[in-house]
């Protein structure tokens, strides 16, 4: 084994093998391997080029933005489109589109019964008030659906990862009651944009592409017997509703505001003067397996 050609080589990395290792892994990695010797001869690429980018990944992991990436570069709306062909392929019936969970959820928010305040503290700008209900694909309520729901702050920061926050600020988890029903009190948040001077922004600004996403709210939806939905829902009028560098923007998700709605009923929420209103309800679809339901997001399933 001393000289050999590029395609020996190749042959040699993915042929080498004392154990039987992951058969799954093995798999993957050849073929990724295999594209990337591919690459790297029919583009010429230099070694300055691939050390840079060996450099660029380090520091890309050592920030924390890999999901901030992996959303920029599509394979967040991927995953989901091939969910949503997966299920139309079944014969399954959808609910509420899913949509991408992005990389700033944080586990554990606090519970509250019925309803809550995410603004809790620091109110900005209109009263917004957003309330629905589970249901399942009959239209029947779920009960005590858990909903998880998280936004941005007036700046486009999430908490745990934006500085000078509170923990768990502006994100809450809400349990409906018997009829599904849930309802939150908060502001309306701006569109995010990814953070200057990072990893993440050296790529984009090197594709010259922008790094900002529409204003949006998260949820996960959680519910005995149902499938988790994570999904998210855009406000109307954003000048990057159509041009999310997420591409997550879907039919069915842009929620409708109410301005100027009678305060009457919402007084538990601390409102007393005409406010914004969304209404919006989460279709939950059947679990097909226990593992369909559980109450975990993408890290957390991959790592339990
Ligand atoms: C976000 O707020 C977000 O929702 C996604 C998907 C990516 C980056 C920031
Ligand atoms: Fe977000």
């Amino acid at each position: 084994m001393a000289e050999m050609t590029q395609n020996q080589l190749l042959e040699l990395v993915n042929s080498t093998q004392t154990a039987p290792g992951n058969p799954r892994v093995r798999q993957l990695t050849q073929r990724v391997v295999s594209d990337l010797f591919h690459t790297i001869d029919e583009l010429d690429v230099t070694p300055d080029e691939f050390w840079a980018a060996m450099d660029w990944l380090g520091r890309l992991g050592a920030s924390g933005q890999i999901g901030l990436i992996t959303a920029g570069l599509g394979f967040d709306r991927l995953l989901d489109i091939r969910a949503d062909e997966a299920d139309a392929k079944a014969g399954l019936q959808s609910g509420t589109p899913r949509a991408i969970e992005g990389p700033l959820f944080v586990a554990g928010a606090p519970l509250s019964q019925g309803e809550v305040r995410l603004d809790e503290g620091e109110p900005q700008g209109e009263v917004f008030v957003m309330e629905g209900q589970a249901l399942d694909l009959q239209g029947q309520p779920v009960p005590h659906a858990l909903i998880d729901v998280w936004h941005a702050n007036s700046q486009g920061g999430y908490s745990h990862f934006f500085p000078g926050m509170k923990p768990y600020e502006l994100r809450r988890r809400i349990q409906a009651d018997a009829q599904g029903r849930y309802r939150f009190r908060s502001y309306l948040p701006p569109g995010y944009a990814i953070p200057p001077a990072s990893p993440t922004s050296e790529l984009f600004a090197a594709l010259g592409r922008h790094g900002n996403r529409p204003a949006h709210i998260h949820f996960l939806v959680v519910a005995p017997g149902m499938r988790t939905l994570t999904t998210q829902v855009n406000l109307p009028g954003d000048t990057y509703l159509d041009d999310d560098f997420a591409f997550a923007t879907r039919d069915g998700l842009i929620v409708a505001l109410e301005r100027g709605v009678d305060p009457a009923g919402y007084e538990s929420l601390g409102i007393t003067a005409p406010m914004v209103r969304a209404r919006f309800n989460f279709v939950l679809q059947p679990a097909l397996s226990e593992s369909e339901s559980l109450p975990l997001t993408r890290m957390e399933r991959v790592r339990s």
